[in-house]
């Protein structure tokens, strides 16, 4: 590990997570991976790992448990507690209905993971790297985190939330040399539709239709931007949407 960084993704099996985790070892990170599905970490681990000769450690984790994450971080091996870059990027969005309707379950699943699993992560990581004086935590918000829409209702509550923790972890973390960034995408064709509408592929694949969506690896690379930067710069919030969308709302697509 001497000589090189190491990077902390959580969500790592899918999507934006996925994407990072190719990109930083690209750059020659190693990779402290982390999500539920931990049987698709280690395929990307055996890949990864042969095509940049990077090390890779993935961990089965649910961000929501609280206890679990603590435990898990105690008991790394002391080499891969040295975490240059914290991406928290594991999230979810479940349902889409008005707030009258709304399952409860869906919101518990939506606050516990986006909010509380975020928390929960940086609690156990950030007193290492306030011990060195050094680290960025970068955060996955949203456009969610900047509007509201209809029906968004809990979700967009939980990436304000994001937004406002980005921001008060800045502060509290300034005197410590810490880094602290919010990347911010708007429509993003990854596994989060399928997610928010329970695997209803068909449902899903009609929020990207009509425009090109952003990438996974749009924003991995956005993210690598901003873990990129001298010591001296720090990007706070890098808000990055489709060209073909305005607003959360509002979108060009052709017919
Ligand atoms: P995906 O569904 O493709 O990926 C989500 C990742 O989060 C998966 O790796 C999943 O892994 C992980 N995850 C979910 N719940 C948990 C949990 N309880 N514990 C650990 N890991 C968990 O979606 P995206 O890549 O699009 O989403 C990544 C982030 O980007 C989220 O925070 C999302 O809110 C945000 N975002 C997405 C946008 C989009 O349009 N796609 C736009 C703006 C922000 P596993 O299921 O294996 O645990
Ligand atoms: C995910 C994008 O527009 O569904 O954060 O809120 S959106």
């Amino acid at each position: 590990m001497l000589g090189m960084k190491t990077v902390f993704i959580t969500g790592a099996s899918s999507g934006i997570g996925f994407a990072c985790a190719e990109i930083f070892a690209r750059e020659k990170y190693n990779l402290l991976l982390a999500s539920r599905r931990v049987d698709r970490l280690h395929a990307m681990a055996t890949d990864l790992q042969n095509k940049y000769g990077v090390q890779i450690h993935a961990i089965g984790l649910d961000v929501r448990d609280k206890n679990l994450v603590q435990k898990v971080w105690d008991e790394l091996p002391e080499n891969w507690k040295v975490i240059d870059v914290l991406i928290n990027n594991a999230g979810l969005s479940q349902g889409l209905e008005p707030i009258q309707e709304g399952n409860t379950d869906d919101w518990d699943r939506m606050i516990d993971t986006n909010l509380k699993g975020l928390l929960y992560v940086t609690r156990a990581v950030a007193p290492a790297m306030q011990e060195r004086k050094t680290g960025h935590i970068i955060n996955i918000g949203s456009i969610a985190g900047k509007e509201v829409y209809p029906n968004g209702n809990v979700y967009c509550s939980t990436k304000h939330a994001v937004d406002a923790l980005t921001k008060a972890m800045r502060i509290d973390l300034l005197p410590y040399n810490i880094k602290v960034t919010s990347v911010d995408p708007g429509a993003v064709e990854t596994e989060f539709s399928v997610v928010r509408f329970k695997g209803d592929r068909e449902r899903a694949k009609k929020v990207y239709e009509g425009f090109t969506p952003l990438s996974a690896e749009d924003v991995a690379e956005a993210i690598w931007f901003a873990a990129s930067r001298p010591p001296h710069v720090n990007v706070n919030d890098l808000l990055l949407m489709p060209t073909a969308q305005a607003t959360g709302t509002l979108f060009h697509k052709e017919p």
